[in-house]
């Protein structure tokens, strides 16, 4: 690799989000053997996907190896880009699944691991576990991210360039002799960052936009509600520890004092 390709942009980072999640089904079910192997009842499709207006993956990712329980033939199934990336199977149980992502050869960067833990049943609230059986379909995704930091120029150069977003293109207006025109089609402009807002349909129990900014502001207000209510309950033991400890002394001094 020539010096320049292992020189890395000083402080610089570079974030990528995307999805891992599963999708799930009674037997049969389109697209599911039928009828299904002995004992499987449902049928299942484990995944690593972009955000649906997000840059392309394979920039950055090049690899998946989704680790399977061991009681599946070829328990390690491996999908390199362009994908998808994903694995659908038929079984009758629940597992994690160790997710192992390989990244560009010139990202310098080591593979990583997730796991996702497979959901094949409805759940959520009674509303929503009656329209996943209504539709014979569970959805168990959640928003990962990656954060490059100092990346390599060879990678910045790929990771910021336009061309990531080609893949939202769809061809129009081909006039004769003229090359076609690419267009962004669709509601939510293309961006590497979370939108402000997502569409109730987009995610699993997200109704209400899962990956977006939004939502990242919901939890963040969660988690500082759980802090505070955290530190309320750190002072309460405090007051309670000095309570019982001026208590004790009391006794302490009463049995001095015998
Ligand atoms: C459970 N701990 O008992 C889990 C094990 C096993 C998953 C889940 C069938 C594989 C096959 C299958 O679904 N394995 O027969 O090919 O719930």
């Amino acid at each position: 690799m020539p010096a320049a390709a292992s020189k890395r942009v000083k402080g610089t980072q570079i974030r990528r989000h995307f999805i891992i999640g599963n999708t799930a089904h009674k037997l049969p079910a389109p697209g599911f053997p039928d009828p299904p192997p002995d004992g499987h009842s449902k049928g299942w499709t484990v995944y690593v996907r972009p955000l649906p207006n997000g840059p392309d993956m394979t920039t950055w990712l090049k690899k998946v190896q989704f680790k399977l329980h061991h009681t599946y033939t070829d328990a390690s199934r491996t999908i390199e880009a362009p994908g998808p990336f994903e694995v659908s199977e038929t079984g009758y149980g629940e597992f994690g699944v160790e997710i192992r992502l390989y990244f560009a050869q010139e990202s310098g960067e080591k593979a990583i691991y997730r796991e996702h833990y497979l959901v094949l049943a409805a759940y959520g609230s009674e509303e929503q576990k009656a329209k996943q059986e209504r539709e014979n379909k569970v959805v168990a995704e959640r928003l990962e991210t990656v954060e490059f930091n100092e990346p390599t120029q060879d990678f910045y150069k790929s990771l910021t360039s336009e061309d990531q977003y080609n893949w939202l293109k769809v061809k129009k207006g081909r006039g004769k002799g003229k090359k076609p025109d690419y267009v962004f089609e669709g509601e939510v402009d293309p961006t590497a960052q979370l939108p402000e807002r997502a569409d109730a349909g987009q995610g699993g129990l997200g109704a209400g936009g899962a990956w977006s900014v939004q939502y990242e502001r919901q939890t963040v207000a969660q988690l500082m509600q759980c802090g505070s209510a955290l530190d309320q309950m750190i002072e309460e033991e405090k007051r309670n520890m000095e309570d019982r400890k001026r208590r004790l002394e009391e006794v302490g001094g009463a049995v001095a004092a015998k």
